[in-house]
C-alpha cells in the first residue's frame, strides 16, 4: 500500500526511516538534521565509519533513539537543471532503499520527498519519480509512506498516488 502523510519523519513508528542525506553521511540540514538530532549521538559515531554513500546509493544502519527501527542513508543528486542525469540518479536513490529494505526483509518504510529541499529537484517531477519506484515494490512490502512536510506537498503526492495506481489497474 502506498499512502502519504504530513508531519516530522523522525516520528513514524515504522520499520525503516529513508534519510536524505549527502555523501559524507555525517549529517546536515533539513531532514538530515533532524534524524541525527532525534537518533542521537550513536548515529554519528557509526557513520563516521562507513566511508560516505556515492549519489543514487544507500547505507542501512540501527535508527538508535528514534522510534523507527532502521535508518536507510540515501543521497539524491542536486538539480543542476535536468540534463545531468538527474531523473536516473533520483530513482536510483529510491530504488536502492527499496531493495536494502527487502534485503533486510522489512515490511514498512516511510520516505521523506529526496533532494527536493537544499538540492532544488522540482518537487512534483521528484514525487512522481518517487511513487513509480515505490509502485514496483508494493508486492515486497506492507506500506510505503511518503512523509511530507506541508499539506501542499502531500496533495501532490496523493494526486500522483492515485494517477499511477489507476494506470496500473488498467
Ligand atoms: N520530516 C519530513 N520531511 C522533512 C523534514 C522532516 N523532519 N525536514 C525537512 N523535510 P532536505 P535534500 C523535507 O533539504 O534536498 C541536508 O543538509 C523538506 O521539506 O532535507 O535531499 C543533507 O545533509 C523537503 O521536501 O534534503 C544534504 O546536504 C525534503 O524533506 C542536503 O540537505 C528534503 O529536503 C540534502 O538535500
Amino acid at each position: 500500500m502506498l499512502q502519504v502523510c504530513t508531519g516530522d519523519i523522525t516520528r513514524l513508528a515504522v520499520d525503516a526511516i529513508v534519510n536524505a542525506a549527502n555523501n559524507s553521511l555525517l549529517g546536515g540540514g533539513g531532514v538530515d538534521g533532524a534524524i541525527h538530532r532525534a537518533a542521537g549521538p550513536r548515529l554519528l559515531e557509526l557513520t563516521r565509519t562507513l566511508g560516505g554513500c556515492p549519489t543514487g546509493e544507500a547505507r542501512i544502519t540501527p535508527g538508535f533513539d528514534l522510534p523507527a527501527r532502521w535508518i536507510i542513508h540515501t543521497v539524491g543528486p542536486v538539480w543542476h537543471g535536468g540534463d545531468q542525469g538527474e531523473a536516473a540518479l533520483l530513482r536510483s536513490a529510491y530504488e536502492s532503499c527499496l531493495a536494502l529494505a527487502v534485503e533486510h526483509q522489512l515490511r514498512s518504510i516511510a520516505f521523506p520527498a529526496i533532494s527536493t529541499g537544499v538540492y532544488g529537484y522540482p518537487f512534483a517531477e521528484a514525487a512522481r519519480i518517487a511513487v513509480q519506484a515505490g509502485a514496483a515494490y508494493l508486492s515486497d512490502m506492507d506500506i510505503i509512506i511518503y512523509c511530507c512536510f506541508r499539506e501542499p506537498d502531500a496533495t501532490i503526492y496523493q494526486q500522483l498516488i492515485r494517477e499511477i495506481t489507476d494506470e496500473m489497474d488498467r
